[in-house]
């Protein structure tokens, strides 16, 4: 059926041309294109085009090494979905486990068993045909099981056509967990997932069933409130924020979780205002509730004031005056 289509990409990081020239060979008949690229600076550059469906990385390679392409693949959300097989001398345990902690979803240590390597990639392969799958027909976010991007940019300007044509409410929340790279940074990369996971299910026990909730990419959530006044989507946010700021984390039991958000709403037969721009008003909020000191509520009413930031007379800076820092 896709006799036609080009080949799935695969990104060899190595810093070795050697395996570049092996792997270029030995992989000629695998129902792939290979690109290979010496150094992480290389890769980030190649990974600006289309995305390639499976990256085979090297682990130990001069100046950024494997573990910090992890890193990073897996902080961009457009990255890190894509499944990661690495390559490495290192044969150690420790440091499997550090490479499948940060997210790589396969370990093949040098001297390449081929066959095993080739089923290994073909295994990542479908991986990433489910992933995408799943991303496009559920749109659902692989982690969380919220509502991914996708499902948010179709619902948000259909909600909003929808509250205007029956002059309804609408409210939208933009919410961002704080200092979230922290949490990553000091208890590792799965404590960061758990947290994500945990702050999801608050949320999914705040709205309601008519809601949207969704997982932006990252930290970054963002919750539709249908029929809902700002006010009563000022009260719903606070409920999340304490929801997420009372949960204690086996791995991190000192280290507080703290949101921030930012809505903008519209009370019934509100004014007429394009999805984008009611958006970028909560975002607006969102960014206002950050600078403002975190672990806050920003809200504004569209119409009122309008346009976020400065205009928080609507109901700025709930919550404790946490320190910011
Ligand atoms: P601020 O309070 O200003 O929002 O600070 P912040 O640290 O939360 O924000 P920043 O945007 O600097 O960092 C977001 C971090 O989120 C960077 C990245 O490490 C992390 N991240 C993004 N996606 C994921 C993910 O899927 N899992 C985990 N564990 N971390 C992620
Ligand atoms: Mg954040
Ligand atoms: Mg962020």
């Amino acid at each position: 059926v896709c006799s036609e289509e080009s080949k799935p990409k695969l990104l060899l990081i190595d810093d070795s041309v050697d395996v570049h020239r092996l792997l270029g060979a030995r992989l000629k008949h695998e129902p792939v294109e290979v690109i290979s690229v010496c150094s992480a600076p290389e890769a980030f550059e190649a990974l600006k085009g289309a995305a390639p469906a499976v990256i085979l990385l090297d682990l130990d390679m001069p100046g950024t090494d494997g573990f910090e392409v992890l890193r990073r693949l897996k902080d961009e959300p457009a990255l890190s979905n894509i499944p990661v097989v690495v390559l490495s001398g290192l044969a150690g345990s420790e440091d499997k486990v550090a490479a499948i902690d940060l997210g790589a979803i396969d370990y093949v240590t040098k001297p390449f068993d081929m066959p095993e390597l080739r089923a290994r990639l073909r295994s990542a392969l479908r991986l990433n045909r489910l992933l995408t799958l799943l991303a496009e027909r559920a749109e659902v976010d692989g982690l969380t099981g919220l509502a991914n991007r996708a499902n948010f940019n179709k619902s948000w300007p259909a909600r909003v056509a929808e509250a205007d044509r029956y002059g309804q409410p609408l409210s939208i929340a933009v919410l961002d967990l704080d200092h979230f790279k922290r949490i990553n940074d000091t208890y590792g990369h799965p404590a960061g997932d758990e947290v994500l996971q945990a702050f999801a299910r608050v949320i999914a026990k705040e709205v309601r069933k008519t809601d949207v909730a969704c997982r932006l990419g990252g930290e970054e959530f963002v919750v539709i409130l249908g029929n809902t006044e700002p006010e009563d989507a000022k009260l719903l946010a606070e409920r999340i924020r304490t929801g997420i700021g009372s949960l204690t984390f086996a791995r991190h039991p000192d280290h507080q979780v703290t949101v921030s958000i930012g809505i903008a709403g519209r009370p019934a037969k509100g004014p007429v205002i394009a999805p984008e721009q009611w958006f970028e008003m909560a975002d607006k909020n969102l960014y206002a509730a950050k600078t403002g000191g975190r672990n806050r509520v920003v809200c504004t009413t569209v119409g009122q004031g309008g346009g976020g930031a400065a205009g928080a007379g609507a109901g700025a800076g709930v919550g404790p005056a946490k320190k910011a820092a």
